[in-house]
């Protein structure tokens, strides 16, 4: 018996779960960009070489899929959102933000659960980000369900609105709070 702690109705995998919606793009390091936009001081495109100079964080997490597998003790290296936000300087306005990827896929965050602990992770248990599992460079969530942790990220959006990403559109929730089971989002929400 397993006693760790997972949020309600989610139970533990030791496999490899993938899920991507869509074909999985192959993205070089040498032509991979992130672009900043929206409500910041500079709008701004950075390049692997650019990101890579800012500090480095690891960080130890569970994963929550909203499908209900929970995969315990990832290992994640990456640089936090927190100090990339120091960087680009978001407007005070700016309340939600909306990831990007490569391949058209979306998911919307308020910007403060960003802040948290939030990464742009290039490495899963010391190895290089696996395409597959959305190398060379994706966002980790870790305080929110699977989905919010954008794969193949290329861009953020900073609004002053919320508005909805791809799953979010179809129906999931705009939060995504695995402890509080926000899996689908109130028809009138
Ligand atoms: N670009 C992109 N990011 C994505 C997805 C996707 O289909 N496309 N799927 C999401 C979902 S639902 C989950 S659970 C996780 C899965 O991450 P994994 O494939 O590394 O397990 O990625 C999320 N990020
Ligand atoms: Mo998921």
């Amino acid at each position: 018996m397993n006693s760790r702690q997972i949020p309600p109705g989610q139970t533990i995998t030791t496999k490899f779960p993938i899920l991507t919606y869509g074909q999985v793009p192959l993205i070089d390091t040498k032509e991979w960009r992130l672009r900043i936009f929206g409500l910041i001081e500079k709008e701004s495109i950075f390049t692997w070489n650019e990101i890579m100079l800012l500090p480095k964080k690891s960080l130890v997490r569970d994963f929550h899929c909203v499908t209900q597998w929970s995969q315990l003790d990832n290992l994640w290296e990456g640089i936090r959102f927190r100090d990339f936000a120091k960087l680009v300087q978001p407007k005070s306005k700016a309340k939600f933000i909306m990831a990007h990827s490569y391949g058209g896929y979306k998911t919307n965050l308020p910007l403060e659960v960003l802040m948290e602990d939030a990464l742009f992770a290039y490495k899963h248990n010391g190895e290089p980000l696996d395409p597959k599992r959305g190398g060379p460079m994706r966002l980790i969530v870790p305080s929110r369900y699977g989905w919010k942790s954008a794969k193949w990220i290329c861009g953020i959006e900073f609004m002053d609105q919320n508005q909805m990403g791809f799953w979010e559109e179809l129906g999931y929730h705009q939060n995504g709070d695995p402890w509080k089971e926000e899996r689908f989002r109130n028809k009138y929400e």
